[in-house]
């Protein structure tokens, strides 16, 4: 049972160290939010966590003047094998800013237009993949070939390299690997004092290891290669000049930059399509909003050919995919710091250096969001919806200068990819499916598989 005190300042502080921290970590700290309001502090072995999840405190943490990103206890572990690239890096390390600039212009829009080919490629991949099982009647795991999906075009489109996952029957050993650092990641947070990890430790430095090694391949494929012409993430890497002071990024920067981007790129985009399809699947209402919408793009094209344009004109789908990260933000929780001793709503004190976690899914599930949070309606995200409310009741990307670099890339993807699959399948839900979401640091329904069929007029 939970201990439940209250500190100084009237914040709930809840030790749940009898029962320990369990494999789901986050859905158990949305329990202790929905039992002792939007901030409370989480203790665990003596180590404290405070987490918020109103809009109101939201707002102010949102704040850039008084706070910033803090690189909290999770991503302190993912510095061990990320170290300076891009996310885990701290605000004030000179590298945030130098690879900040150096690699901005390959997210701008126009950089989209040249991933676009790429992405398009894939998601013909998975397709091609799909169609198979059609025939053989089988099932697909979702989560898994999502992943498939978005390991493929990460590399093909930000590094020029083939992971080749549909020509395998096992996730790449990359996936694996990254999974298991992942995990590690969230599972040494829960630590008991007195215990001997060694061997958790050593495992977990022979899959970063074995990351590093996939990043040497990534790397020399291009230098071997001799283009210094390429344009895409990995040429702006290793060759482009910081604007303004004309330096490049060093080596070992380097290397974490390919292994942040290709872990980045890729894990969380899986997440969000797979929670997508399958609000998709137990909504037949905007399953066929969605449908009509790709149907009118792509008329009765057997192999539709969308340009880039194109997938700016998928409104729904696109409302589709920002309400599936409403539910299950799949990156689900980041942190701020005080930049100088503060008051939190007027009434609670703060130091500087003090970490606030935003407990991403119960911001967005604040009773700004109506009185029933719960429901999966992608009409919330209407255009009008959306102006009328606050722009911090909705944070799947974090916030400020360090929120994701990589937002337009995974909606383009996504959208592109849900658009064609709604115009190509029928889905059906032959195990009932009931939804679980598995944590290893980022979020995925568990064990999801759908099958298919090819639609017919009916549909
Ligand atoms: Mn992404 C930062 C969520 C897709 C690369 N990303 C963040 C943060 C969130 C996030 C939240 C802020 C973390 C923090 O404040 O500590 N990202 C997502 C989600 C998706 C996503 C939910 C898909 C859906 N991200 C991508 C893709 C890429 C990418 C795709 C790359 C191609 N993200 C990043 C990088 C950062 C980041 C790099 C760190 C940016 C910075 O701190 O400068």
């Amino acid at each position: 049972a939970d201990t439940v005190t209250l500190d100084d300042d009237g914040i709930p502080v809840v030790d749940i160290t009898a029962a320990g921290l369990s494999r789901t970590p986050l859905q158990r700290a949305m329990g202790l939010a929905r039992e002792h309001g939007p901030i409370f502090r989480r203790r665990l072995h003596g180590r404290d966590a405070t987490f918020v999840t109103s809009l109101e405190l939201v707002t102010e943490l949102a704040d850039e003047t008084r706070f910033e990103k803090a690189v909290g206890p999770a991503l302190e572990n993912v510095r061990e094998f990320a170290a300076d690239g891009l996310f885990t890096a701290y605000n004030d390390e000179p590298n945030w800013a130098k690879a900040h600039d150096i690699l901005m212009p390959a997210f701008a829009l126009g950089s989209m237009r040249t991933y676009h080919p790429a992405m398009l490629a894939v998601a013909r991949r998975l397709m091609a993949s799909w169609d198979h099982r059609v025939a053989e009647g089988a099932s697909v795991d979702v989560p898994d070939d999502m992943t498939r999906m978005t390991l493929d075009t990460i590399g093909l489109a930000g590094f020029g390299f083939d992971f080749e996952s549909f020509g395998r029957e096992t996730p790449h050993p990359f996936v694996d690997a990254m999974v298991r650092c992942l995990e590690w990641s969230m599972t040494r947070l829960a630590r008991k004092p007195g215990v001997d990890y060694t061997e958790r430790d050593e495992a977990f430095r022979a899959d970063a290891d074995y990351l590093a090694s996939v990043v040497d391949d990534v790397i020399s494929a291009r230098t071997a290669s001799g283009d210094t012409s390429a344009d895409d993430l990995l040429g702006l890497m290793l060759g482009a000049p910081h604007p303004e002071d004309g330096t490049t990024l060093d080596p070992a920067n380097i290397r974490n930059q390919v292994i942040t981007f290709l872990i980045a790129g890729h894990e969380t985009t899986s997440g969000a399509l797979s929670f997508a399809l399958y609000h998709l699947l137990k909504d037949p209402v905007a399953l066929r909003i969605a449908r009509r919408e790709a149907d009118e793009l792509f008329g009765d094209a057997a192999d539709p050919d969308p340009s880039f344009e194109d997938i700016g004109k998928l409104a729904f789908t696109r409302q589709v995919l920002n309400e599936a990260l409403r539910l299950w933000p799949t990156a689900a929780a980041f942190s701020r710091q005080a930049k100088e001793d503060t008051t939190l709503a007027g009434r609670y004190p703060v130091e500087a250096g003090q970490i606030f976690t935003v407990l991403t899914p119960m911001l967005h599930r604040d009773p700004v969001w109506g009185d029933n949070p719960e429901l999966f309606d992608p009409a919330r995200f209407a255009p009008e919806a959306e102006a009328a409310r606050s722009p911090h009741a909705y944070k799947p990307f974090g916030t400020g200068e360090r929120a994701c670099i990589g937002r337009q890339f995974a909606l383009h993807e996504a959208t592109m990819l849900l658009a064609l699959l709604v115009h190509r399948y029928r889905f059906e839900d032959h195990g009932d499916y009931a939804l679980t979401v598995k944590e290893t640091l980022t979020l995925k329904p568990d064990g999801f598989t759908v099958r298919l069929a090819e639609r017919t007029a009916a549909d």
